[in-house]
C-alpha cells in the first residue's frame, strides 16, 4: 500500500454538466469527510457503509458551500485501485471542479500523476498490464470495432491466452531439467515430445501475430490518398465521402494547392482521408509545392485512389501518373464522371502502365460506384474477416515488440533441440519465459511500468 493520498479530476476539464474527482489512498475517507457536509443526517458518511451515492456540499475550511455534490466511498479493498477511494460528482466547468479539487489537496491529498489510479490498481493486483492497456486503448479508440477490441481486453482475454502459451514452456522447460538433473531415471530428452510442445507454442504466437496485425487497422485506422490530374473530381470525391463541402471544387484545374485531410469511417474501420493538389508540370511556385506534396502523401498512404476524367479521356498526364503509381500497394483506379454524355474512357483504354491496378467506373456527381469504390478500399486493408473469437489482441507496439521477440525465441529453442546442450536449451527456454513475463507485465522493470502508465490521461 502506498503511504499517500492521491487525487485528480477524472472527467474531461471544460464545461459540462458534470465533472468527477477522483480520490484514492487511506486517507481518502478522512479527507472526504472533512470536506463533505451532508444535505441530512441520513446522507452522512456511516461507518463501515461503502458504494452508496450522498448527497451535499463540499465546503471550504470556514464551513463555506463550494458546490453540491453527490459524492461515494469504495472502502478498500473493493474499489479500482484497490486502496480506499473516494469519488465527488460535482457540476462540470473549471470554477466548480477545481474548487473542490483543491478542497482535497488542502486536506493532504496529493495531485496524482497521469495513469497513477491504474498504476496503484495494476500494483495491488486489481488488474494486469494487459488490462491497464486496454483500459487506454478504450479511452482512446477511434472506432466501433475499436472499442470493442479493447473491452474485450479488458476482460483479461489475452492474460489468458498468454498463461496458457506459458504453461506449455514451463512443461517444455520441466522436461529440460528433469533429463538434465535426473539422467539416469529420467533419460534423455524425448525430442518428438519437445517438438509437439514447441510447435503448439508457434501455432499460437502466429495466431497472435495474425490476428494482431488484422486488428491494427481498427485502432490505428489506415491512410487513403486521393491522387490523379487536376480537375478529375479529386476535392468533389472528398466532400462525398465526408459529406460536407470540405474542399473548394471548381471547373478551373489546379483549384486544390495544397492537402486537404479529414476522417471518415468505412465499415467500422477509420480512415484518414487526403485530397491533393493534382499532378501536372507547372512553373507556379505555390502549385509546384503542392504537387510535391501530393508525392509525399501518396508514398505515406495505404491505399492510393487514382482518379481519371472520362469526360477528357485518357491523356498524357494520367500516363505519366499511372507510371508513379506503378508498383506501389493498394491503388484503385476510379473512371470518374462516367454521368457525362459521352464518356471517353472504356475498358480497352486501360492498357498498358494502367492495366495492372483494380479499376472501377462511376461518377461521384451522381454517386455511381462509390460504394463499390468503399469495398474495394476495404478488401485491400483487410485481407481476412475477424473471427469472433480472435480476440486475444497484442493491442500496442510494446506488446508487438515483445511478441516478435517470443517468436524469434521459440524458433531459435527449435533449432537447438537438435543439437545444443540441454543446460544452453534451458537458458533459451528461460529468455522466452522473461519476454512472456513482460508481455503479461509479470516481470516488468519499475521504470517499463512508469513509462506505461504516464502515458495515460491524468485521472485515469
Ligand atoms: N460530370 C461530372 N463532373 C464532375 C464529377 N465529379 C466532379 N466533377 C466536376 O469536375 C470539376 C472538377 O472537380 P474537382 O473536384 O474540383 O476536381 P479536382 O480533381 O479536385 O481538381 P483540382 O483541385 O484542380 O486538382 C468540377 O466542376 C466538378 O463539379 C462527376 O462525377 N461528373
Ligand atoms: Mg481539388
Amino acid at each position: 500500500m502506498f503511504e499517500d493520498t492521491i487525487a485528480a479530476i477524472s472527467t474531461a476539464i471544460g464545461e459540462s454538466g458534470i465533472a468527477l474527482i477522483r480520490m484514492s489512498g487511506s486517507r481518502s475517507e478522512e479527507i472526504l469527510q472533512a470536506a463533505f457536509s451532508p444535505h441530512s443526517p441520513t446522507q452522512a458518511i456511516q461507518k463501515k457503509e461503502s458504494h452508496r451515492l450522498l448527497l451535499g456540499w463540499i465546503i471550504d475550511a470556514n464551513g463555506v458551500k463550494l458546490d453540491e455534490v453527490l459524492v461515494s466511498l469504495m472502502r478498500a479493498p473493493h474499489s479500482y485501485t484497490g486502496e480506499t477511494v473516494a469519488e465527488i460528482n460535482c457540476h462540470g466547468g473549471y470554477q466548480a471542479t477545481t474548487a473542490c479539487l483543491n478542497r482535497c489537496l488542502e486536506l493532504g491529498a496529493r495531485l496524482a500523476l497521469p495513469g497513477e489510479f491504474t498504476q496503484r490498481a495494476f500494483l495491488n493486483g486489481r488488474l494486469d498490464i494487459t488490462q491497464a492497456e486496454a483500459l487506454m486503448e478504450i479511452i482512446h479508440a477511434k472506432s466501433q470495432k475499436g472499442l470493442s477490441i479493447a473491452v474485450e481486453q479488458l476482460h483479461g482475454r489475452l492474460r489468458i491466452k498468454l498463461e496458457e502459451i506459458e504453461d506449455l514452456f514451463t512443461q517444455l522447460q520441466g522436461m529440460i531439467l528433469a533429463s538434465m538433473d535426473f539422467p539416469d531415471d529420467v533419460g534423455d530428452l524425448d525430442e518428438s515430445e519437445a517438438r509437439t510442445i514447441i510447435h503448439r507454442i508457434q501455432q499460437e504466437f502466429d495466431r497472435l501475430v495474425r490476428i494482431s496485425d488484422q486488428t491494427d487497422i481498427y485502432r490505428n485506422g489506415v491512410q487513403l490518398v486521393i491522387c490523379g490530374k487536376p480537375n478529375v473530381g479529386k476535392s468533389s470525391l472528398l466532400n462525398y465521402l465526408l459529406n460536407q463541402e470540405k474542399a473548394i471544387v471548381t471547373n478551373i484545374p489546379g483549384t486544390t494547392r495544397d492537402v486537404i485531410e479529414d476522417f471518415i469511417h468505412i465499415q467500422g474501420i477509420p480512415v484518414k482521408i487526403m485530397d491533393t493538389a493534382g499532378i501536372r508540370e507547372t512553373d507556379e511556385t505555390v502549385e509546384k509545392i503542392g504537387v510535391q506534396k501530393t508525392f509525399d502523401a501518396i508514398s505515406q498512404a495505404d491505399v492510393r485512389i487514382f482518379l481519371v476524367d472520362a469526360e477528357s479521356g485518357i491523356t498524357e498526364e494520367d500516363r505519366q501518373i499511372a507510371q508513379i503509381l506503378q508498383g506501389k500497394p493498394n491503388v484503385l483506379l476510379f473512371v470518374n464522371k462516367m454521368d457525362t454524355s459521352h464518356p471517353q474512357i472504356t475498358e480497352s483504354d486501360l492498357y498498358g502502365p494502367f492495366a495492372e491496378f483494380q479499376h472501377l467506373f462511376g461518377s461521384v456527381r451522381s454517386g455511381i460506384g462509390i460504394e463499390a469504390l468503399e469495398s474495394a478500399i476495404v478488401q485491400f486493408v483487410q485481407q481476412e474477416q475477424l473471427m469472433q473469437d480472435d480476440l486475444e489482441i497484442i493491442t500496442n507496439v510494446r506488446q508487438k515488440q515483445l511478441l516478435k521477440k517470443c517468436c524469434a525465441q521459440i524458433r531459435e529453442i527449435e533449432n537447438l533441440l537438435n543439437d545444443a546442450s540441454l543446460d544452453c536449451l534451458a537458458v533459451e527456454v528461460d529468455t522466452a519465459l522473461l519476454y512472456l513475463g513482460q508481455l503479461s507485465g509479470r516481470d516488468l522493470a519499475e521504470e517499463t511500468l512508469d513509462r506505461i502508465f504516464r502515458d495515460f490521461c491524468i485521472g485515469k
